[in-house]
Order: structure tokens, then sequence, then C-alpha cells
């Protein structure tokens, strides 16, 4: 019988396609069986949705035998694997990824070309799923990437969510929310399996029982839902692999149905039903500050039961429980899916019926945990109260895991109340609740931060007393991005540049940028770098005037804040900077000619509940109005806000800047993932000394990088000496007028209470030191200015930046964690 990789063991049944017989014709007749006899139209009839779908469909028809053979390998060796936990994927839009990763783009190119089709109308098509907020979940999307094309086994496991992120729209100035019903024209990537679907159970009581002399707790439910899985395929760069990501659904359970159903209720039916589909309806909008909602919580439940139970029946099968470490490690990203730590345990323990100390052994060494918060109220707390409504059997194992813990702790330190007290699972103040990155700290084989400087602040200030009690358990693993999205796809010009200088290996090993160094010196590399960079700026032009109407000014110095709308990341500096310059030009102490012509560039979602920030994107827009109407800033200053920031716009934005603002207060930003996108792709970088940002000075060096603001122990000193940010104020002319000219209502029409609660926030609050570091950022600014000035020596340092940062490569980062905390060999 034929081995064929599709299994087919009749001569007849060969895929029709494969990756070594690719050829333009070959694709041509894919492409068509797709649009006639999966589309069900003929291509004179079909429309642009067809076609797309029929061109995804036929990358995925490449990709689907290395699929199953990957699938059918790792079931033959098994592998140990990474199981990444996260309840976000910021995934971007899959069919260029997926062209360039399966090494199809200029075949298909041709191939639509023959067919009459536009490819570029093709790309336009794809809305992109945002199943993520912001870092966080951009940082999973580089990960899966990164471990496909390292040939390491990894389900990424998470939540289909109907809605992503919100859809942002100005109304005004001020951001007005809209559904991001990504899946309305479907989607071709994804793989429903209904028949794979698991059940999750929620709610109800839990009981002991008498099993054969021995006394067991079980959970008794009140209610269920099945979980759905959906299958992406997760292609490696040019190397034949494809792991999987599996996102989550959730229906409602036939028997819950029914039985409402046959009694009669039709109504009572069809909202049991809703409120099950509830469930992964909606990405929750809050970044960084969690709610404490009981749907959040049925979420994070949700997706990890059904994630465990999905590996333990499909991966570990029938093979000993107690080889489980052997097989896989649970990665918690962020403390979203620390539930499923006692999952595991219930799963152990009450079905399989191990030992406690069994049971826990073999959990502690199938999870690890990673932290990308400093914030304290970022740090996710469950009350007990709502946590044993929804999950009593997990609340009553959690307090085991703690009193067991805590017994520990006693034993090697006596009893000492006030050291319990803190590093208790379970906190009394203000209300009793679990601190569920405590209980990810006890239970995880390790614990990192994502930069140096935050995983030293993570040990030393965050949680000292568990770094102190559990030596070793503490590790950086600094973030990185794939270069593959990042820079090859989003920088086809720099990507061509670099290639043709040093060849082809840097995308995926992608120190050898250091090879570029060299060429920094070379007059004409520098003169093709800024051609890229001046094509790049052309390139963004084009969609900014398209989907915006924006009409862009030739020969800026494009400056750009891209991120969540956060007072920490501070783009209150920025606007501060921006109304500086407005002012000083505007009130005739400043020549316009004298300054460098810029092009500001914001873009930022604020969470739906987050008023100040809401406020502060009012605030960009109504500065952006105002400048960009003024004559006497003409061809000078220009404010860009353009709508609903998200990873497709990010991919044109960040190839055309020249400077990357990464000024969050020191101490604050965990990593950033922005600022080594910006570095890589020849933008300098205006930053405080925080997170990556340290390790990207370090590496850049001093002249490539224009520091600026209090270190992280100077902030320190400041808040310990009582800081009052209105004296401030008072010291500084420049700072007085630019604060003086938004509470006037100079933006506001003459209405002065529309910003009057930013700035008296600023003057008499400003937790995050916006005027403090003012004076500093508006000198390092200065330095911006007369730098671009010399526009060749500019050019060398972008240069320098590409050449140097490609430590900042996620294939890295997955490197490390594999070596320090997964131990997962890549399949050979
Ligand atoms: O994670 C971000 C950090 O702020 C960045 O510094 C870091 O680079 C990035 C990756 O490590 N954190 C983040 O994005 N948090 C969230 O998105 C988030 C989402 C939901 C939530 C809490 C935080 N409930």
């Amino acid at each position: 019988p034929a081995t064929h990789p599709l299994g087919a063991t009749h001569p007849l049944a060969l895929a029709p396609v494969t990756g070594p017989a690719s050829s333009v014709d070959g694709f041509v007749r894919q492409f068509l069986r797709n649009l006639n006899y999966e589309r069900g139209v003929p291509l004179s009839a079909s429309s642009v949705n067809d076609r797309y779908f029929a061109l995804a469909m036929t990358v995925r028809d490449y990709l689907m035998a290395r699929w199953l053979e990957d699938l059918r390998r790792q079931r033959e060796t098994k592998p140990k694997g990474v199981c990444y936990l996260s309840a976000e994927y910021l995934l971007g839009r899959q069919l260029d990824n997926n062209l360039l990763a399966s090494g199809l783009g200029e075949i298909a190119t041709e191939a639509m070309a023959q067919c009459g089709i536009d490819i570029d109308e093709m790309r336009a098509q794809e809305v992109e799923p945002g199943l993520g907020n912001g870092g966080l979940g951009r940082l999973a999307a580089c990960f899966i990437d990164s471990l496909a094309t390292m040939s390491v086994p990894n389900v990424g496991y998470g939540i289909r969510y109907e809605y992503g992120i919100f859809r942002q729209t100005f109304v005004d100035g001020q951001q007005v929310e809209q559904p991001d019903a990504w899946l309305t024209l479907g989607s071709p990537w994804e793989f429903p399996h209904p028949e794979g679907a698991r059940k999750v159970a929620f709610g109800g009581h839990t009981e002991t029982y008498d099993d054969g002399g021995v006394t067991r707790s079980r959970w008794v439910p009140g209610w269920h839902v099945q979980a759905v899985p959906y299958n992406y395929m997760v292609p490696g760069y040019l190397n034949g692999r494809v792991n999987t990501l599996r996102l989550w659904s959730a229906v409602a359970t036939d028997a819950f149905d029914l039985r409402i159903f046959n009694s009669g209720d039709y109504e009572e039916a069809v909202r049991a039903q809703t409120f099950a589909e509830n469930i992964s309806k909606v990405l929750y909008p809050e970044d960084s500050t969690p709610q404490g909602k009981e749907l959040r919580l049925q979420q994070q439940y949700f997706f990890v039961a059904a994630s465990i139970s999905d590996f333990l029946a499909t991966t570990l099968g029938d093979d000993d429980i107690a080889t489980l470490p052997d097989r896989v490690i649970f990665q918690l990203n962020d403390t979203h899916p620390v539930i499923a730590v006692p999952e595991l345990m219930r799963v152990l323990v009450d079905e399989r019926h191990l030992e406690w100390d069994a049971a826990w052994e073999i959990t502690k060494q199938c999870f690890a945990y990673t932290c990308h918060t400093l914030l304290p109220e970022a740090l996710e707390v469950w009350s007990v109260d709502l946590l044993g409504r929804l999950l009593p059997r997990h609340l009553e194992i959690i307090y085991r895991i703690n009193d067991d813990f805590l017994d520990e702790v006693r034993e090697r330190f006596g009893d000492d109340e006030m050291r319990i007290r803190n590093m208790s699972i379970i906190s009394e103040f203000p209300e009793r609740s679990v601190r569920m990155a405590y209980l990810a700290t006890v239970a995880g084989s390790k614990v990192n931060g994502v930069a140096e400087l935050h995983s030293q602040l993570l040990r030393d200030k965050v949680l000292p007393d568990f770094n102190e009690f559990f030596p070793g358990k503490f590790t950086n693993v600094t973030n990185g991005i794939t270069p593959r999205r990042f820079v090859r796809l989003a920088n086809p010009g720099l990507s061509e540049l670099i290639t043709e200088a040093i060849g082809t290996g840097w995308l995926t090993d992608l120190e050898r940028l250091r090879e570029l160094e060299s060429y920094a010196e070379n007059p004409d590399f520098r003169a093709a770098f800024g051609e890229v960079k001046a094509a790049n700026k052309r390139r963004l032009n084009e969609v900014l005037f398209e989907r915006d109407g924006f009409e862009v000014s030739d020969g800026h110095m494009l400056d750009v804040m891209v991120k969540r709308l956060h007072e920490y990341k501070r783009q209150m500096l920025k606007v501060l900077h921006i109304v500086t310059q407005y002012e000083s030009i505007t009130s005739g102490r400043v020549e316009a000619a004298d300054i460098q012509p810029r092009t500001f560039i914001f873009g930022a979602k604020a969470a739906p509940g987050y008023a100040m920030a809401k406020r502060i994107i009012h605030l960009v827009n109504a500065v952006g109005s105002v400048v960009n109407a003024d004559p006497r800033v003409e061809g000078r200053l220009k404010v860009l806000f353009p709508p609903n920031y998200n990873v497709t716009l990010a991919e044109r934005v960040i190839p055309a800047a020249d400077l990357s603002e990464q000024i969050s207060l020191a101490g604050k930003e965990a990593s950033g993932t922005g600022n080594m996108k910006f570095a890589l792709n020849g933008a300098l970088t205006i930053g405080t000394d925080d997170g990556a940002n340290v390790e990207i000075r370090e590496l850049v060096g001093d002249d490539n990088f224009f520091l600026f603001g209090m270190s992280e122990p100077q902030v320190e000193d400041l808040w310990a000496a009582g800081y009052k940010p209105a004296d401030f104020y008072q010291a500084d002319d420049n700072l007085r007028r630019a604060m003086d000219l938004i509470a006037s209502g100079a933006f506001s029409d003459g209405d002065k209470s529309v910003f009057e609660p930013i700035v008296s926030n600023l003057l008499y609050d400003d937790r995050f030191m916006v005027l403090a570091d003012y004076s500093s950022y508006i000198a390092a600014q200065a330095r911006v200015d007369a730098a671009y000035a010399d526009t060749d020596a500019w050019t060398r340092s972008a240069i320098l930046n590409v050449a140097r940062c490609g430590f900042f490569s996620s294939d890295r980062s997955m490197r490390d964690y594999i070596d320090r905390i997964w131990h997962t060999p890549p399949m050979l």
C-alpha cells in the first residue's frame, strides 16, 4: 500500500498537489477546483470573497500533507511538546504569512495573474482575526510562528472569540467602539471539529463519597457547555512543518437544550443556548486592568478545561498518567489560564484517583508561568465568593494547595504571621479572594518576566518573598518578534536589500544581521537604505489616504507612537511635546523654519471603560485638528491619528517610521515589543530606561538611541521624597505654556471643561510622572531634531539599529524558553 502522507492507500486517492510538485499550472488547476467544487461558483461569476476563499484553500492544500505528516509523526514518536495556554492570539492576516511559509508567493501571484485576478485584492479581502488586545496576544502569535519554524511540537490553545477586539472609530474626535464581526464572511483558515468537542462543567456543589473504603471528593456540576475545537495551521517558515492552533468555541450541550425544549419552554431553551454561547462571544477589551467579571472567569475555565481534557484524550491517550511531565509543558500566558492548575489537580485526584502528593508532583512539573506586568492593579484576583459559586471543587483544591504551601513556609520561617499573610494565595482584603499570580508562582516549575529589568523587578519588588522561598524558580526570557511577519512581509524593500548584502540565512538566524554593520559605512548602501525608507513612507501614505483620506506631507520625519492607550505608556508626554512645538512657533518664539518638519502618527485603542484614556484620545485628535488647520505651522507639524490601529496597519506604519516613541515611566512597561519591531525596521528610538528598551540601547549603543527620563531607582526616590507635579509645572516655562494652552480651551473651541480632568490629573496626581520627565524629554527631542538634520548620519544609525537587534527575534526567545524552562527538543 502507498505510504502517502495523506494516508491514501488507493493510488488514485493521492493528494492532487503536494509541495515539490508545485507549479503555476498545478496551482491554477487546484485554485479553479476549489472555486468550482468548494465554493460552487464558476470563475466568471465569482465574488472577491469566493476567489479569496479559493486562493486560501489552495494554499491550505499545499500545507495539508505536511500538517498530517507532522501529526502522524507526533503520534508515533511521542515527543515532549509545548501547550501554550493563552486567552489571546493577535494573529494578523494569514494569507501572506502562509504564502511565505509555504514558499508559494511567486507561484500564487503568477497563477492569479493568469486567472485575471489581482492578488492584492485578495489580500485586502482578509479580515484580520483580532483575537487579542495588544502585546500579550501578539507575543503569543509570534511564539507559535517561531516554534513551528524551529520544528518544536506545539499546540497553541485559546478561545475562538466570535467578536475580536472592537473596531475603533472616531466621532468628533472621540472613540466609538464597533463590534468586530470578523467571521461574517467566514474564515478559510479554520477547520471545525465538532466531533472533538469537550464537555466543560460549571457550578453545582461538591460532595464526598465512599469508594471502597477510600473517601473521595467529587464535583457535582450544575451545568455544562460544549467546547468545539477549531484548528488552524501554523506553518513553519520554509521547513515543511505545520503546528496547530486550537481555538475553542462554546455551544450549548444537547442534553441541556433538549430537556428544556421538550418541556415545551421554547424561550427558555433558546435562552440557555444563548447563555452557553455567550462564553466565547467576545474578547474582553481591557488590557492590563482585569474587571473581575463572571463571564471572564467562565471564559478562562472554559478554554483551559477543554484544552487539558483535549490533550489527555488525544495526545496522552492510554499512556500512564505519571508520564505526563515527559510529554507536555503547559505554559501559562499571564494569569488568565491559571485556573488550569487546580483543574489538572482535579482531574488527577478526582478522576484518575491519584494520591494528592503524587498529583501535586506531576502538576508542578507540567506548568510554567509568564508574568507580563508590574502594575499592581493588573494582578488578577478572583473573589472567593464568585470562584466558589462557579467552580466549587477548584476552590477547595486551591485552599488545600495554599494550606500545604503555608505549612512549608511556616516550617522554614516559623510563625511569621506577616510573611504568611503576604504569601498566602488567599488574600483577605478588601474581600476574600484568590491571587492568581501567587497560585501560578507556587505551582509553576518556573516563573519568568519578559525583559531583564522586568524580571529583576519581579524578583525584588513584586514577589520577593517567593523569590526567597523558591531559589532558582525565577528567570528571565526577554521577548522577541517574528522577523518573518515584521521584517520580511512588512518590509519587502528592506528584506531584499539585506538579502542582497548578506544572503538569505538571516530570516531564521537573525543574529546574522550583524553582518550589516560594515555596510553602515558604505555610502551606496546608505543611499539604498534611505530609498527603501522613502518608498515605505509612500506605501504608508497610500494606505492612509485610502483608508482615512489623510494627505501626508513628503519629506517629513515620521515620529510614531503606536500602542494601547494607557497612562503609564504616557501618550500625554508626546502630546505635551507637540503642543510645546506648536505653542512656541505660533507665539513667535521659535521660527517654523528652524524645526525639522515632522509628522506625528498615533495609533491607540482605549479600553471602553477607561475614561482617562478616552479623554487622551480625544485630546490627541483635538490637537491634531487645530495643528493641521493652522497655516503658521503648515509644512512643519502634522498630527495623524488613523483609527483602529491593528496588526495590518502596524505592518505598514512600522517600516515607514523614522522615530520610535517608547516613553513609558521607568519600571512600568514590562518589555514592549513594538520597540523591537521599530528598531529592526530601521527607526531610531527615543525612550526611557524601561522594559526591553534597556536591552535595545545596550545593543545599539548610546549614540544610536535617544535616552531620556528618570531611571527606575530615581522614580522610586522621587516617590519616596513626595512627588509634587505642580512644582515641575511652576519651574518650567515651556511646560506651563503647553499646559495652559490645553487648559485655555484652545483645542476645544474655548470650552475649558473638556480637557480639564487631564490637566488637573497631571497637576495634582500624575501617577506616571509625566511632568517630572517633561524637560528631559523635550531636550532629547531637540537632540533628535539636530540628528535628523544630518540625513546620512541618521541613516547610518538606522542601519546599525537593524544590524544590532537580531537578538530580538522570537526564535531566540523560544530557544531561551526551551533551554531554561521547557526542555523540549526539536523534532528532527
Ligand atoms: O505584554 C504586555 C506588556 O504590557 C508589554 O510590556 C509586553 O511587551 C507584552 C508582552 O510580554 N501586556 C499586555 O499586553 N497585557 C494584556 O494584553 C492584557 C490583556 C488582558 C488582561 C490583562 C492584560 N486582562
